[in-house]
């Protein structure tokens, strides 16, 4: 079957796997598909799980999964690699360690390189669930692993974030990223089988209660970040879980609703879409350019400097533009 929005639309994993590769390896070329895929396609709904590496998120997923697709749902998993640039397709450990719910009817795993060629957060990662959206997949869950820039990257990505801690972590959690600790709209503390549990909970609790006195976040229609206990290899929990994120989404439909947008989501997909086509309009040929040596030498000569330089480039560009249009 030939790579097409019908074949797409109608599910078909090894077409989907296709489509997904072209994303990654041709973008350009993917577009017009793409477009034609973005316009009658809903947008799944969006989770991102992120934490530090061992602390079970990938039982967790497994787990989730199982439960959502149980209730006849399509679940699509996007396990971010943050290895390796390239990741070329989904041969990953984190496919093998799902190995659960790799074969089941309902379930697509990917896994995907954190950053782009260009260097940002790659964004193929966002036409991917505009492809799976296409395809029927109603959840993304999107798996992200190491701390730091490229978790923050994805978790903003997501409907629902939820940062995975393991009662080990102790007191490295006190440096828990800020953005992290900011981003969590669930904290799931797994391993709660382990003798520190309770005092990771309290920990965790404190935090919380902190963050919310800083952001004055008592009125009601705040969100209340919920702290989820699990044994992911028991699947204890894990109902619990499911309902916090049920509980979050309802919470985010009503203010979807309110303003008539998902603005999160939506509003990331755009800024790194123009992002990318600044880069590979502007940015990188003015690198290639002579024009660009002679300003580097302008600024070593003294000639001019840095920001004078930056003016009268985007002045230059602004102009090209207006020449284009004409
Ligand atoms: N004791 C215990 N081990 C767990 C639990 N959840 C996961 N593990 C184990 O922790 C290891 C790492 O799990 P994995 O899901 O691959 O973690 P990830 O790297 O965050 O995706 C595996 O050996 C799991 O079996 C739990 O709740 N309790
Ligand atoms: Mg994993």
């Amino acid at each position: 079957m030939k790579i097409s929005a019908k074949g797409v639309r109608s599910g078909d994993e090894e077409i989907i796997a296709r489509v997904i590769s072209m994303v990654e390896n041709q973008r350009q070329q993917a577009f017009p598909l793409l477009k034609e895929l973005y316009r009658d396609a809903e947008l799944a709904y969006l989770a991102g799980i992120t934490g530090p590496p061992g602390s079970g998120k990938s039982t967790l997923v497994e787990k989730l999964v199982l439960s959502w697709i149980a209730e006849g749902e399509k679940v699509a998993v996007i396990a971010i690699d943050p290895s390796s640039e390239f990741s070329g397709g989904a041969l990953l450990g984190d496919r093998i360690r799902m190995g659960g719910i790799s074969t089941e009817k309902n379930v697509f795993i990917r896994s995907m390189a954190t950053r782009g060629y260009l260097g940002g957060l790659n964004p193929a990662i966002f036409d991917t669930v505009v492809v799976l959206s296409a395809a029927g997949f109603q959840k993304i869950v999107i798996e992200t692993v190491g701390v730091g820039q490229n978790e923050i990257d994805i978790v903003r990505l997501a409907d629902t974030t939820m940062v995975v801690t393991v009662p080990e972590a102790g007191d490295e959690i006190q440096s828990f990223k800020a953005g992290l600790m900011e981003a969590g709209d669930i904290f799931i503390l797994n391993k709660a089988d382990q003798p520190a549990a309770s005092r990771m909970e309290l920990i965790l609790k404190q935090m919380l209660e902190m963050k919310d006195r800083q952001n004055h976040s008592c009125s009601v229609s705040a969100w209340q970040v919920p702290i989820v206990k699990t044994i992911a290899t028991e699947g204890e929990g894990i109902e619990e879980l499911k309902k916090a994120v049920a509980r979050h989404r309802d919470f985010l439909s009503r203010s979807w609703k309110e303003r008539n947008n998902r603005s999160r989501v939506i509003r990331n997909h755009v800024v790194h879409l123009m992002e990318e086509y600044l880069r590979n309009h502007f940015i990188d040929p003015l690198l290639e350019s002579s024009y660009f040596q002679e300003i580097l030498t302008g600024i070593s000569t003294r000639k001019t400097d840095p920001y004078t330089a930056v003016e009268q480039l985007v002045k230059s560009f602004k102009k090209e533009q207006g020449n284009h249009e004409n």
